[in-house]
């Protein structure tokens, strides 16, 4: 079996050896993929997971636009189209200084699972710029979102691509790309999802991922006999994900320890409660200030400068700020701290080391193609609002959501149960999300 993920592996490498974070990601689905695909003739033979790894249409092109003192900026605009299988690309838009191919296919690819599992029909599609959001000025951001809009158009619609939101890609920014997209199509169609409520977007969906991510952990937990009651959190980035996680977490009763960004972390002994979480929420978002800022405000809490929030002991810790955040050592000092449940908010937070970690110690631990799921799955319900042209209340969606959830953990039960009980997460999302994929592939036939 080793030979064969390895020959696999190797035929990947030649087009995509530079790509690491793309290989990383194909690797673990290979890893758990293919002994599957062996033993089940249906798929062996069709070079289906090859197919998966090649995307369908990249699309690169120059973003040009004028900043406030005149000068004139270029960068550079992606849109991978992985896979269209079991309906239209779906996925969000990053926008961040490191956005590459490797990047956006890693992206992509997950995406590809993680909207397979969600049980919508939604292919998978990623796409983003290197553009930094960070400093630039409302009219600044209003320009690039248009520019970049004005060449993405040609490639999106409400029956072949829909763009959400991702790093650096929020409500302000879906609304600049979604006002131009309209004037230059000159229709109001669902064509992009994370829209404003009173503009054909969805309740709750701001809310989704960090919901949906203690909604996994909850079921997770349940199988315990445990919940999020007074179990301490501890959360990385302070974003959309981190943001509602934490939410989510102190409406259940956990205490909230600390929350970060890219410059450091923040510990408050005392919990983060919802209006400390307030302060947070209108610090990032109104604001656009840094986590540093929280301690000025409540001077019993401390920053921890460049540092990441792993070593703080915790119940239940939930990687909410990007890929690769959590490597071996900062799994080995949560498991010996007694961290025995981990829920991914982010795509790919927990390196491949990290992850061995977490499943040589039996404890609890979804990946982020289940676990995150929620957000791109409430998606999913607005494109369906759209299409209905209807809108459903705050506690329609919720609930829709709790079940999409739940459905998830179910097949990774299904798919991920080994001999001894303990479930294998990252094997049922993997096998269960391409199951679907793979048989609406064989059907079509070679495309
Ligand atoms: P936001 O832009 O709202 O927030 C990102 C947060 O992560 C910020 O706190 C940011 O800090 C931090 N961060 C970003 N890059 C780094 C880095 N290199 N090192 C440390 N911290 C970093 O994004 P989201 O909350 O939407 O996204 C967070 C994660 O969740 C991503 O992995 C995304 O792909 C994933 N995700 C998002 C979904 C959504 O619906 N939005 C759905 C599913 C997954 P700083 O401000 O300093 O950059
Ligand atoms: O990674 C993700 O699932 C997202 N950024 C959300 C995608 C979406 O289309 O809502």
């Amino acid at each position: 079996m080793k030979q064969k993920i390895e020959a696999f592996l190797d035929l990947v490498r030649q087009r995509n050896g530079h790509e690491l974070e793309f290989m990383q990601a194909v690797e673990e689905v290979a890893e758990t993929v293919i002994p599957y695909i062996v033993n089940n003739d249906i798929y062996h033979g069709n070079n289906i997971l090859l197919r998966m790894c090649e995307p369908e249409r990249v699309i690169s092109f120059r973003v040009c636009w004028a900043d406030d003192d005149g000068e004139i900026q270029v960068n550079r605009g992606y849109r991978i189209q992985m896979n269209s299988a079991i309906g239209p690309y779906k996925g969000g838009l990053r926008f961040h200084p490191t956005v590459n191919m490797s990047i956006l296919k890693f992206l992509a690819f997950e995406q590809v699972f993680k909207n397979s599992l969600t049980t919508l029909p939604m292919g998978g599609g990623k796409g983003g710029s290197d553009f930094n959001p960070k400093g630039k000025s409302e009219n600044e951001i209003m320009r690039f979102c248009q520019a970049f809009m004005t060449e993405l158009c040609r490639h999106i619609g409400p029956n072949t691509d829909i763009p959400a939101g991702d790093i650096g890609v929020g409500s302000r920014e879906i609304g600049y790309l979604y006002g131009m997209y309209k004037k230059l199509n000159n229709e109001f169609t669902g064509v992009l999802t994370g829209k404003g409520v009173t503009w054909g977007g969805s309740l709750i969906r701001p809310e989704a991922t960090g919901y949906g991510t203690v909604y996994f952990a909850q079921n997770m937990l349940s199988l315990k006999k445990d919940s999020f009651k007074n179990k301490n959190v501890v959360i990385s980035g302070s974003g959309n994900v981190a943001q509602y996680a934490a939410e989510k977490a102190i409406s259940l009763g956990a205490k909230v320890l600390t929350m970060s960004d890219s410059s450091g972390f923040i510990y408050d002994s005392n919990g983060i409660d919802m209006k400390k979480l307030e302060y947070i929420m209108n610090l990032k978002n109104v604001k656009r200030g840094r986590i540093s800022e929280y301690v000025k405000n409540y001077p019993k809490s401390m920053f921890n400068k460049g540092e990441k929030p792993w070593s703080t002991p915790c119940d239940i810790a939930l990687p909410c700020a990007t890929q690769n955040e959590l490597d071996e050592n900062d799994a080995k000092k949560l498991v010996s701290n007694g961290c025995f449940c981990v829920s991914e908010g982010a795509n790919m937070p927990s390196t491949k080391d990290a992850i061995s970690v977490f499943h040589k110690s039996k404890i609890l631990f979804a990946p982020g193609k289940a676990s995150n799921a929620g957000g791109v799955a409430t998606s999913g319900l607005e494109m369906t609002q759209n299409s209905l042209r209807s809108h459903w209340s705050r506690e329609e969606v919720d609930e829709k959501l709790k079940d999409i959830m739940l459905n998830i953990h179910n097949s990774c039960i299904e798919y991920g149960k080994q001999d001894d009980g303990y479930i294998d997460y990252v094997k049922g999302a993997n096998i269960a999300g391409f199951v679907k994929v793979a048989d609406a592939m064989l059907a079509q036939g070679i495309v």
